[in-house]
């Protein structure tokens, strides 16, 4: 087996090793690929990932960088859980095995992973530093407790990610989830949101939709706050708007149904107190709110418009969410869509204060959304759109009912879960002294492994000797929390930890920071284009702030460049394992070896497409290998016939040009496809090339030499037996990436063009740096073309170098 083989070499030469050697004078580079859940198996999606990760290091290693490519495993979660459940054994066994399983695939791949630097994030020497951290921002007030309202299943015993509810049922239990207040730990993200969307601007290497869509997660709107008075009362219903332009058209306010108004009404209102119920089952993901059919009643309350002071009523509308701004909105049907169709469902007034320049728009049939000019608005009719919402907000502010204001679509991130295989947070309720965060000689708070779920509540508050704890402020017993973080905990600050992966007495080693951070290239698919790096972006500034490293020196982002991979899919349909349609990476690397899989993967598609999974392809990569090989059997063999020196000086100018184009393809933005492609015509040039002189042979080898190079980043096994047939003198994937000989790239000779009164004539062959007059003395002496010029008078000639030469005649 040349895997094997080869693979042990690597390993004694060590050559996957990140050097921390202050010796080594080397540039520093830092290729990471999202990594995996140990959820049992490789997956076609990981193969692809990985391998384009390899490549990139393996090329950044070939051109003489230091290269840092680590992996480890995103190993807490549900799946650990729900396979424990199904198999009654311990998520712990489960995880474990399943890393022994996965890390035998990577290797299998020939993958170049510095493998001392393995990462577990269910261990406690990783996740201790997690519990470290948030004490210390409990301690600065960014990890605070709160009640929150949030999805509840009671089978499952669990709050929900709202991702987890679909069609308002738990995904894994079918049973209806419902809203419930619970306490809950979060994270005070929302202190960085203006950090994390100016800092957006940096990320030149990202790619501009995922970009696009943390921008758009931040979410930032300028607008106004507004407060209306409830009639009868003291109180205020605060809205948040970006049309305050608007606010004339104001014709009724509609709150959330967990709003104290609401629920206040529901009070002694049968019917009402069955609505809120009704609505507290449902969905909070935006996507569904957006579509669902929009619900509501009147709360039988009038709100005080602040200007006009007349009377809107108050309605609870299934459409307003108590997590997003102040759970509230005023409506303006005439100018919103949304408040249009609830408008026109429950017949409520619709007042249009905004028509465009011509003055004609009407709103009987639909909404006017765009900005325009003020109509039915009092004092402020005749302004424009932008110049009354700043009007307007002034007349709010002096007279104590609003003020201008930025919000954030951005909350702060609710970071605990009632499961069990994740980091205990580190906290202690005690009856006297409160909230206690664990002090840090006491850290780690190891999670016990030998627990099993039982699909209800965590098995964690049934284990005593986790549970009862001295206080450690008071010493009289209390109780651990019994919560776990979110698993996207772990995934925030795993690519700093492989910059010091094994250092035992802090989070990161502010000097392996500052020679490895940030990552140069990171690659994982675009599902994680909004949470996961968004919170790994957040972390990092946090780590920094923390003073773990020198924000100056390392920067405040962790990751320089992005590549978001497209998805693997067969029958143009993504592969996965419910729909039965995957292909098992085991059965193509066991019938055609780690290479052939290597190289159809990365020449099927471009990185960042969806790559169709063909068997015609994967027989195509494992065919082209093999003319490769053979191809090699013709390095030093001298054919019979004439030598012929242009032709090898030709086939030298191919092998320069396909050096060139290889090299741009890896360098502008990792092109695998193209640059097989490129090395594909390169083995067809020199298949078709027969040597018949020392030249001709020197020429042969410097080629099949270059190609085989070239393959050794994408095909590394197969790369380092060709070179053991050429006799490199070293093996091939630690040999210098070929240059390029510019000499080789000038041509003699070229084809010029020749046009006369803009039409081509013929072509001549002259020097690539002719003069004008050369090229048209070149011209005339041409049999064909000079019968177009026979008797006319050249007016004027005009050379574009390289590539047509001109000619403008008079007749005579
Ligand atoms: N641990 C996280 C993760 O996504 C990453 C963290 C950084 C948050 C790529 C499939 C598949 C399809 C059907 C059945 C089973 C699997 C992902 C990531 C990387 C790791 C492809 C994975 N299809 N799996 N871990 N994939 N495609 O193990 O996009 O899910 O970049 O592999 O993926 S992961």
């Amino acid at each position: 087996m040349i895997e094997d083989k080869w693979q042990k070499l690597w390993d004694e030469a060590g050559i996957d090793i990140a050097h921390e050697d202050q010796a080594d004078t080397r540039p520093t580079y830092y290729c990471l690929e999202m990594f995996p859940y140990p959820s049992g198996n490789l997956h076609m999606g990981h193969v692809r990932n990985y391998c384009l990760g390899d490549a990139v290091a393996r090329y950044k290693r070939m051109q003489g960088f230091n290269v840092l490519h680590p992996i480890g495993w995103d190993a807490f979660g549900l799946p650990a859980e729900n396979a424990a459940i199904k198999h009654g054994r311990p998520p712990a066994e489960w995880t474990y095995a399943n890393i022994e399983q996965m890390r035998g695939q990577l290797k299998r791949l020939g993958l170049s992973y510095d493998w001392s630097r393995e990462i577990a994030t269910c261990k406690p020497e990783y996740y201790r530093w997690e519990q470290w951290m948030f004490t210390k921002l409990m301690e600065k007030g960014l990890a605070y407790r709160k009640e929150a309202e949030v999805n509840w299943c009671d089978p499952c015993h669990t709050v929900l990610a709202n991702e987890q509810v679909e069609d308002g049922v738990c995904w894994r239990c079918d049973t209806p989830v419902h809203k419930k207040n619970l306490a809950q730990w979060f994270i005070k993200i929302t202190d960085y949101a203006d950090e994390l969307l100016n800092d957006l601007d940096e990320l030149k290497g990202w790619p501009d939709k995922v970009v696009g869509m943390q921008r758009n997660w931040i979410g930032k709107s300028s607008g106004a706050e507004v407060s209306f008075q409830v009639e009868g009362s003291d109180e205020t219903l605060d809205i948040f708007t970006t049309r305050p332009d608007t606010l004339m058209g104001v014709t009724y306010m509609a709150v959330a149904a967990a709003h104290p108004l609401a629920l206040r009404a529901a009070e002694n209102n049968a019917e009402l107190a069955a609505f809120l119920e009704e609505c507290s089952t449902i969905s909070t993901k935006e996507a569904d709110v957006a579509t669902m059919e929009k619900k509501g009643m009147a709360l039988g309350i009038n709100a005080i418009h602040p200007i006009t002071g007349e009377t809107v009523p108050v309605w609870v509308a299934n459409f307003v969410l108590m997590s997003y701004g102040t759970g509230a909105v005023m409506s303006v049907p005439a100018h919103d869509e949304r408040d249009y169709d609830f408008a026109k469902k429950y017949g409520l007034d619709i007042k249009q204060v905004i028509t465009n320049a011509a003055g004609d728009i009407d709103v009987s049939e639909a909404a006017f959304t765009d900005a325009g000019v003020l109509i039915n608005s009092g004092e402020f009719d005749g302004l424009k759109s932008g110049k009354a919402k700043k009007t307007i907000t002034h007349w709010l502010n002096t007279h104590g009912k609003g003020e201008e204001r930025t919000q954030f679509r951005l909350r702060d991130w609710l970071v605990s879960r009632q499961r069990y295989w994740g980091t205990p947070i580190p906290v202690i309720h005690c009856d006297d002294c409160g909230t206690v965060a664990v002090p840090e000689q006491d850290l780690p708070v190891v999670l016990p492994e030998h627990l099993q779920p039982t699909g209800g509540a965590s098995p964690l508050a049934d284990c005593e000797e986790f549970v009862n704890v001295d206080c450690p402020q008071c010493g009289e017993a209390a109780k651990r929390e019994t919560d776990t973080f979110d698993t996207f905990m772990e995934s925030s600050w795993y690519m700093n930890r492989y910059t010091s992966a094994n250092c035992d007495t802090a989070m990161v080693n502010a000097d392996a920071m500052e020679k490895w951070s940030p990552v140069d290239q990171y690659i994982g698919g675009v599902e994680h284009a909004v949470l996961h790096l968004l919170y790994a972006r957040f972390y990092h500034k946090l780590m920094r702030d923390m003073g773990l490293f020198d924000g100056d020196k390392v920067g405040s982002e962790p990751f320089k460049n992005l590549l978001t991979q497209g998805m693997v899919l067969l029958d143009g349909t993504k592969m996965s394992k419910s729909k039965g349609n995957t292909v098992d990476p085991k059965d193509i690397i066991e019938k055609y070896g780690a290479d052939t899989a290597r190289l159809f993967t990365l020449f099927a598609a471009p990185p960042e497409r969806d790559l169709e999974w063909s068997d015609k392809g994967v027989e195509g990569a494992s065919r082209f290998l093999n003319r490769v090989w053979v191809l090699l059997d013709k390095v030093g063999n001298t054919y019979q016939g004439q030598a012929d020196a242009k032709a090898t000086k030709t086939l030298r100018r191919t092998i320069h040009t396909h050096i060139q184009r290889v090299t741009h393809a890896f360098e502008q933005g990792f092109a695998f496809n193209v640059a097989i492609a490129a090395m594909m015509e390169l083995s067809n040039a020199l298949n078709a090339f027969e040597a018949r002189d020392d030249e001709g042979v020197a020429v042969f080898e410097e080629g099949a030499r270059a190609l085989v190079t070239m393959l050794a980043p994408l095909v590394p096994h197969f790369a380092c037996e060709c070179g053991e047939k050429l006799g490199f003198e070293t093996i091939a994937v630690m040999a210098a990436w070929p240059e390029v000989d510019e000499s080789a790239l000038v041509q003699d000779e070229i084809n010029l063009v020749v046009q006369i009164q803009g039409k081509k004539r013929g072509e001549i062959i002259v020097s690539p740096d002719v003069s004008q007059d050369d090229a048209l003395a070149a011209a005339q002496a041409d049999k064909v073309i000079s019968k177009w010029l026979e008797g006319n008078q050249i007016v004027k000639v005009i050379l574009v170098k390289g590539r047509l030469l001109n000619i403008v005649v008079k007749p005579a």
